[in-house]
């Protein structure tokens, strides 16, 4: 059999949309075989309360159906049906027409970005032709100047089977003018239903809205931050190895009761999305809903999730109907968000849709009167290229943006945010600080931390005269802890190769650094200086030196150290200091004292040719076996 002559299927999401009682569940009994009502109260009250699915593989495409309740008291259960889908199923009874979730439901599919649909006019067994015209009309108007002009109006019952081979057909050919979805961006799946299944332990579903996730991988349960294995998946009843985004998903995951899972929660690849209780959005305002003031509380939802939030306005008191605001939401429990997702915002009470819009920021920050910078911000995000975002992003954050971050922010894959950055930083609007993980910093924020970094090194020489540089770990303590390690990295790094400051070991120092020291300080140096040379041999202590100086001790001793590194003088000791010439001097010496007597010396015989004490020459003699001048050979040295 040649399997590659199948084409794979195309996952796609239909959700229903519609008033009470006209008709969905029925229309998806007759659609799929499946009725999706399972709950044992919607059975006996003959509605439906929450979401309910059922698949269909038709011509090449796999339908995954989410059915939600028409009733007014349940919109909240379809919102959480409405947020994942490709297309929607608009049922109309004709024998009903128009009514209020009529609207309600297709103004949330069009806030939610739905893309298109297909309209059913349900029970039509139970009218006329006439009554079956006028309700197309009134359809047809409805509709018009929106996403779902000039959609498929479809004659159907789901009593009779009427128009159900018709209405197939229309869904496979919605299906095909859709896109596909994008399964590179990185998982995530918002849970609608959770449950324990008996020697399986606990089970998610949910629609998955990008990425894929495949069976023994891990997900990140959001916003509990738990590490999960997956154990297994189904998709459209069956048993799969993965699932990919637009699908119908239950995941079977090892490690957590299922009471611990709810739905609103997101399970999602680990480590790519953050939660969230302040999100920077595009809202609008639906036309028949009243004006929304600053500061008004709202049901918010999202995904499957929903919260209550905390409106700020950007601009201006209040929106008036049917218009559009830049807006900040503070929402009372932490949502997983992403840039673009869409959003759905309810009146406090009572509760009716009003409007609903995009989040541009799902990482806002708190709303400041000082930061002035926001809108143009948010506009970038709304429109801008990635470049111009990651630039715009890396001018608010001065502290440097961390890729993880970036992720989260806006959705991009890394690599998408790697290739930004490398564009960015071509043309010097960004640096890339570190690169792995990736670390950027806006041009400016690098440029300051180098101007302060320099200013610091500046500062410590003029402090300093006597010392050859900082210590680089109390340079980078110097900057605060503000300043990310690797920004400081970076930037002595820079300052180093343009030859502008200078590494010593672990010391930083201006490149052209030379110690510069006062009259008093020269002459201090010298008198150290003189007073070991003229002492030859017969080296004094450090102490009896420094007694005879004007300059008090702890900067005699910055002087003596001077002289150490210089190697004007040598420590032979801990306690005993020569000068240099006295040192090459003792080296003629034992050349001479070789040449005439042999090569080996004994201690007496050294004292006596040096004239130093015991105390002297033992150190002494240690020392010259140390730069291999001598060799010990038991009592005696060989000069070597
Ligand atoms: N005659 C006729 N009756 C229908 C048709 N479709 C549904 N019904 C009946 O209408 C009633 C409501 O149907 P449902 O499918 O439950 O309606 P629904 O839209 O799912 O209702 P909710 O989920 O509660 O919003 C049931 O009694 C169905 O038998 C149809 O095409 N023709
Ligand atoms: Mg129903």
């Amino acid at each position: 059999m040649n399997h590659s002559s199948h084409p794979p299927l195309k996952n796609v999401i239909v959700g229903t949309a519609g008033h009470i009682d006209h008709g969905k569940s029925t229309l998806i009994e007759a659609l799929t075989g499946t009725h999706p009502d399972r709950l044992e109260e919607e059975k006996r009250r003959g509605i439906t309360i929450d979401l309910g699915f059922a698949f269909l593989e038709e011509s090449g495409v796999r339908f995954g159906f989410v059915d939600v309740p028409g009733h007014e008291r349940f919109v909240k259960n379809m919102l959480a049906g409405a947020s994942g889908i490709d297309l929607v199923l608009l049922v109309i009874a004709a024998d009903e027409a128009i009514r209020p979730q009529t609207r309600e439901h297709f103004e949330i599919c069009r806030l939610l970005g739905v893309p298109r649909g297909v309209i059913a006019l349900t029970k039509s067994d139970l009218v006329d032709a006439d009554s079956l015209e006028l309700v197309r009309l009134e359809t047809e108007e409805f509709v018009k100047g929106s996403f779902l002009a000039g959609a498929p109006i479809l004659p159907v019952s789901g009593k009779t089977g009427a128009g159900i081979v018709e209405l197939k057909t229309a869904l496979v050919e919605a299906a095909n003018e859709l896109g596909a979805r994008d399964t590179s961006r990185y998982f995530r799946l918002p849970v609608d239903r959770c449950f324990p299944v008996k020697g399986f332990g606990t089970v998610v579903t949910g629609t998955a809205i990008s990425g894929q996730v495949g069976v023994g991988e891990d997900v990140e349960l959001l916003p509990a931050h738990q590490i999960l294995r997956v154990r297994g998946l189904h998709s459209g009843g069956k048993a799969v190895e993965r699932v990919e985004a637009g699908q119908r998903s239950a995941v079977n995951l090892s490690g957590i009761e299922h009471a611990a899972i709810h739905r609103g929660m997101v399970i999602a690849l680990p480590g790519r999305f953050r939660s969230t209780r302040r999100v920077d959005v595009q809202l609008e305002l639906l036309p028949s809903a009243p004006a929304l003031k600053d500061r008004a509380q709202v049901h918010f939802h999202a995904g499957t999730a929903e919260t209550v939030g905390k409106i700020h306005l950007y601009d201006g008191a209040s929106i008036s109907p049917g218009n559009r605001a830049l807006a900040h939401f503070k929402l009372q429990h932490e949502l997983v968000l992403g840039c673009g997702d869409r959003f759905i915002v309810r009146q406090f009470s009572p509760v009716v849709t009003i409007g609903g819009g995009a989040i541009l920021d799902p990482l806002a920050r708190r709303p400041t009167r000082k930061d002035t910078g926001r809108i143009a911000y948010l506009k970038t995000l709304e429109t801008g290229t990635r470049e111009e975002i990651l630039a715009a992003l890396a001018e608010r954050n001065i502290l440097g943006v961390p890729v993880q971050e970036i992720v989260a922010r806006t959705g991009w894959r890394e690599s998408e945010v790697r290739a930004a950055a490398e564009m960015l930083a071509q043309s010097e609007q960004l640096r890339i600080v570190a690169s792995d993980p990736l670390l950027v910093l806006s041009q400016k924020s690098f440029a300051e931390i180098c101007e302060k970094l320099l200013a610091r090194v500046e500062r410590f020489h003029r402090e300093n005269p006597l010392l050859p540089g900082v210590a680089r770990e109390s340079l980078r303590a110097s900057l605060g802890r503000r300043v990310r390690p690797e920004s400081f990295q970076a930037a002595l790094l820079a300052l180093v190769q343009q030859g502008i400051l200078a590494l010593q070991a672990e010391l930083v120092k201006k490149a052209s650094a030379e110690i510069t020291l006062t009259p008093e300080d020269r002459r201090g140096k010298e008198q150290i200086e003189q007073a070991f040379a003229k002492a030859g041999l017969a080296a004094p202590s450090v102490k009896e030196v420094f007694a005879q100086l004007a300059v008090e001790k702890a900067r005699a001793e910055k002087l003596l150290q001077l002289l150490l590194r210089d190697k004007a003088l040598v420590r032979v000791s801990p306690e005993l200091i020569f000068h240099a010439t006295a040192l090459d001097r003792l080296a003629v010496l034992l050349q001479d004292y070789k040449k005439a007597k042999g090569e080996r010396i004994g201690v007496p015989a050294f004292k006596e040719l040096t004239g130093i004490t015991r105390k002297y020459a033992i150190p002494l003699l240690e020392y010259l076996d140390r730069q291999r001048l001598t060799r010990r050979a038991g009592d005696e040295r060989v000069i070597l």
